[in-house]
């Protein structure tokens, strides 16, 4: 699913790499610590210069975000530029809570081997216990 995948443009055909950032089941569901939420993912290269990325995938509930005033807090808004904007996995009575690995993927600009640093900026720091158990990867 998360195979590279061929750039198009200017530059030929260079493998690209996916990124991905999943909260598995696995990291636990008790005390409602299973929710996937940041602000930004911002990538750098070895230059220090921003990697674009672009939303590529994502699980049901992150895909679908939770509605708040109106708005999805879908996983598009982790790479949107701006901090005050997050996502928010899907949940509610609606929603069955447990049920699903919360990830979202997305591809970047650059081909493999450039990047340097990955930032997440979390919604809130008050939620940084929620990213106990989630991990970043190249898929
Ligand atoms: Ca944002």
């Amino acid at each position: 699913m998360f195979a590279e995948h061929a750039a198009k443009g200017s530059r030929g055909a260079l493998p690209r790499m996916l990124l991905k950032l999943e909260r598995p089941l696995s990291a636990g569901t008790g005390n409602d610590m299973h929710h996937l939420h940041v602000s930004e993912i911002e990538v750098l290269d070895v230059s220090g210069a921003k990697i674009e990325l672009r939303p590529h995938d994502a699980s049901p509930f992150v895909k679908k975000g939770y509605r708040s005033e109106g708005v999805f807090l879908s996983y598009e808004k982790a790479v949107d530029g701006d901090s005050a904007t997050a996502t928010h996995n899907d949940f509610g009575p609606d929603v069955q809570y447990g049920s699903e690995d919360h990830w979202m993927a997305f591809s970047l600009a650059e081909p493999h081997g450039t990047v340097r640093e990955v930032h997440i900026v979390a919604k809130q720091p008050a939620w940084f216990c929620r990213a106990v158990g989630a991990r970043i990867s190249p898929a």
